[in-house]
């Protein structure tokens, strides 16, 4: 077959300029780089909740070392002023129950031998209970006036919440995920979201969990088999991706979305 002559017209952009990513910040990740639009990406905040990283908490009364989640705050408390200040959205979550515990199935409630059960009277108000002090995001990561917060029932952000909604109305296509516990409501939440068509960073500074093991395991296993969850970088990775989004000089918002391609004509 004989190749078409070129045509060659100067107007035409080089490939790399032709493709989607052009432009866009990436982040040196496992197990490629992660390209994402800040513009249509969303920082996730996973249950840093005072039940889970404090002591006494629901986290202490399944027999966890809660001392061990300590890290992830400090490295959120540097990535959350960063992203705010990029004009990234921030979703946050909470793991919890109404007061009545009619969104808590039996198996949730029953299972195991902790010292508190969900709904038992602890150091801060009802164990794991929407409204309770403990239910509540710890202060050094409250969230921003407006920033939604996903009230879950269960371990995964998606499940009977609005968060899919939520990220339908603000355009967002990729998570940066964040939050305790990394093998439990970080990689629920992730799994979901990459069923969902979702592509999810996790930041492996800023998930935790109470078992070291866990923690090296979990991050692995959404990497691994070439992302087969995602991908994970440290937060330090991120922000310098971040950092190199924003036009020189500015410590606000990043710059404008480009334009969108043409919109095909619709045929009455
Ligand atoms: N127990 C544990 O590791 N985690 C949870 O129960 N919830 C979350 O991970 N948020």
């Amino acid at each position: 077959m004989t190749e078409p002559a070129a045509t060659g017209s100067p107007a035409t952009p080089p490939a790399a300029e032709l493709a989607p990513d052009a432009g866009l910040p990436v982040v040196a990740a496992q197990p490629y780089g992660f390209v994402f639009d800040p513009a249509h990406t969303a920082l996730v905040v996973i249950d840093m909740q005072r039940d889970f990283l404090l002591p006494g908490g629901f986290g202490e009364t399944l027999g966890n070392d809660v001392s061990q989640l300590a890290g992830a705050v400090t490295a959120l408390e540097t990535v959350l002023p960063a992203v705010r200040a990029a004009g990234m959205l921030v979703i946050h979550t909470r793991e919890g129950h109404l007061p009545d515990l009619s969104d808590c199935p039996p198996a949730k409630l029953t299972r195991g031998n902790p010292t508190l059960r969900i709904g038992d009277p602890g150091p801060y108000g009802r164990i794991l209970i929407r409204g309770e002090y403990g239910h509540d995001i710890i202060d050094s990561l409250q969230p921003a006036p407006g920033e939604p917060v996903v009230d879950k029932p269960g371990k995964g952000a998606f499940y009977a919440t609005d968060f899919a909604a939520i990220l339908q109305e603000n355009g967002i296509e990729r998570l940066v995920v964040t939050g305790v516990t990394t093998e439990v409501c970080v990689h629920t939440t992730v799994r979901e979201a990459n069923d969902r068509g979702f592509d999810c960073l996790v930041l492996t500074d800023c998930v935790g969990s109470y078992f070291p093991e866990f923690q090296r395991v979990g991050l692995e296993m959404v990497a691994a088999q070439g992302g087969i969850f995602g991908w994970t970088a440290p937060s330090s990775a991120f922000l310098a991706a971040l950092a190199s989004a924003l036009p020189a000089g500015a410590d606000t918002a990043p710059g404008p979305v480009p334009a969108p391609g043409p919109v095909p004509a619709v045929t009455p």
